[in-house]
């Protein structure tokens, strides 16, 4: 991936109006494009500045375009560590696409999607888990899941990889010095000392490897359905957990068509609670529908919250249905609603095979916080560590974990064949490693990650 030298510019405050806007460049012309439309208040050279903010009107052709403040961060002291501009002015679409037209005049040009942070990478200020934290800080909707972004914009997953790297260049030498020897000497070589930390460093891969689902439920949230048949009050225990009227309640059976997905907080994870139709035969042609995308959305789910109505007893749609959700394989919660009503239900024959049996009433707001607990009890199963190491929060470093530690398994296996095949799988783990941090990802894979930054960052 190569920089192309240009000074970039773009809206870094979001679309639509707000108090104040921002206006940012970046690059070696950033101050001198800004220079020929800012008229500082107190008469300041601009060329002068670094690191102040000065009050002044952003002008053009003769008009004042806007009251701004103008933001001077040199490099390598800045976001980029090359020049950067950041112009504030009022938050309309007005004034910012004013001020950013003038700047493009002298040839700076719009930047791409996380160009920003992608140039905080090129020069070397940080490394790509601490862009990619960049990303995962702006999306946080938790505190926990800041806390984690936050820890991995610090460094300090990156600090852990840095240690297993350092290990195993160290164990990657000494594998080395023995290709030079005659297989009679290999078990002198390869020492039982180098085995040990060659084993520690698996050992650590493995357990941040384990952080793995942890990171990805913090940063992207749990997606938790509530499936069951008609009229058992789905979109009722939806608008409860949300303590907001947001889905339709009726006493028709089949309300529900559209997926409705809105985030909730339970234990600091952040939860995206989808109501769906209600699960049924039907010639409806709208309500088809419905009951499809209530399957589909069962099938990308990590947890179930499995509705009946225990005023009544157990239909047959009830049962279908929770063979459905037996066979998609998720943690289901079986929720028994309508507690307010005389109870009908008998549930004897399966409470077993669910994780956990919770008694509500939606209509009157009880047994939610046990419902909750039981929830956030199912989502930490194992994983309620934000751990010293850091986490792994995404895909691929996930799947380079995963290569890095066949590497090294591999290489094992290999201790008492020749070096050159340890040397090769060391390699292997050391370049699987570097692609977390940046150093050895190709070219397209960062590619994809900037793109998928906002325009701006
Ligand atoms: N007594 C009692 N009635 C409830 C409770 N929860 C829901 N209801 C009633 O049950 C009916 C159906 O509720 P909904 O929340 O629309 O049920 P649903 O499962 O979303 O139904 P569909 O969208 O048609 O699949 C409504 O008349 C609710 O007022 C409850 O806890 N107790
Ligand atoms: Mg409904």
């Amino acid at each position: 991936m190569h920089q192309d030298g240009d000074t970039i510019a773009a809206i870094s405050t979001p679309p639509g109006e707000g108090g104040i806007g921002i206006v940012r460049l970046s690059g070696p012309t950033a101050l001198a494009s800004t220079t020929p439309y800012f008229v500082s208040a107190t008469q300041r050279d601009i060329a002068s500045f670094d690191r102040q903010v000065y009050f002044g009107d952003w002008m053009h052709e003769g008009e004042v375009v806007d009251e701004v403040l103008v933001h001077v961060m040199r490099g390598p002291h800045s976001y980029t560590a090359e020049d950067v501009v950041e112009i504030n002015c009022h938050g309309g679409q007005g004034p910012l696409n004013a001020v950013l037209a003038s700047v493009l005049e002298q040839g700076v040009r719009l930047a791409g999607p996380g160009e920003f942070t992608q140039r905080a990478f090129m020069n070397g200020r940080i490394d790509l888990v601490q862009a990619e934290a960049v990303m995962d800080r702006i999306q946080a909707v938790t505190r926990a899941g800041l806390k984690a972004a936050s820890a991995a914009a610090r460094g300090q997953l990156s600090k852990t990889i840095h240690v297993f790297r350092e290990e195993l260049i160290l164990a990657k030498a000494q594998i080395e010095a023995a290709v030079d020897f005659p297989d009679d000497d290999l078990p002198e070589l390869i020492t039982p000392a180098l085995k040990e930390s060659i084993q520690r460093v698996l050992e650590g891969m493995r357990a941040l490897y384990e952080t793995a689902e942890a990171g990805r439920l913090y940063r992207e949230g749990a997606s938790v359905v509530i499936a069951g048949r008609p009229n058992v009050g789905k979109s009722s225990l939806f608008n409860a957990l949300l303590r907001d009227a947001r889905a339709i309640v009726t006493h028709h059976a089949g309300t529900t068509r559209d997926v409705l997905e809105e985030i909730i907080t339970i234990e600091g994870i952040p939860v995206r609670l989808k109501d769906v139709a209600g699960i049924r035969d039907t010639e409806d042609e709208v309500e088809k529908i419905g009951v499809d995308l209530a399957r589909t959305t069962v099938s990308e789910a990590d947890v179930a919250f499995w509705v009946v109505d225990s005023s009544d007893s157990l239909h047959e749609e009830d049962l279908s249905i929770f063979q459905d959700l037996k066979e998609s394989g998720l943690p289901i919660i079986l929720v028994l609603n309508k507690a307010d009503l005389p109870q009908q239900a008998d549930i004897a024959s399966i409470q077993d095979e669910v994780v956990s049996v919770q008694t509500v009433s939606a209509l009157n707001n009880s047994g939610l916080s046990d419902l909750e607990r039981a929830l956030a009890q199912v989502l930490k199963k194992d994983k309620d560590i934000v751990s010293d190491q850091g986490m792994i929060t995404r895909v691929h470093q996930k799947d380079s974990l995963r290569r890095g530690i066949e590497s090294i398994i591999r290489l094992q296996s290999n201790y008492d064949e020749s070096p050159e095949f340890m040397s090769i799988d060391m390699d292997d783990a050391l370049s699987a490693l570097g692609e977390i941090t940046g150093e050895t990802t190709p070219d397209e894979v960062l590619g994809h990650i900037f793109n998928s930054f906002c325009i701006g960052k």
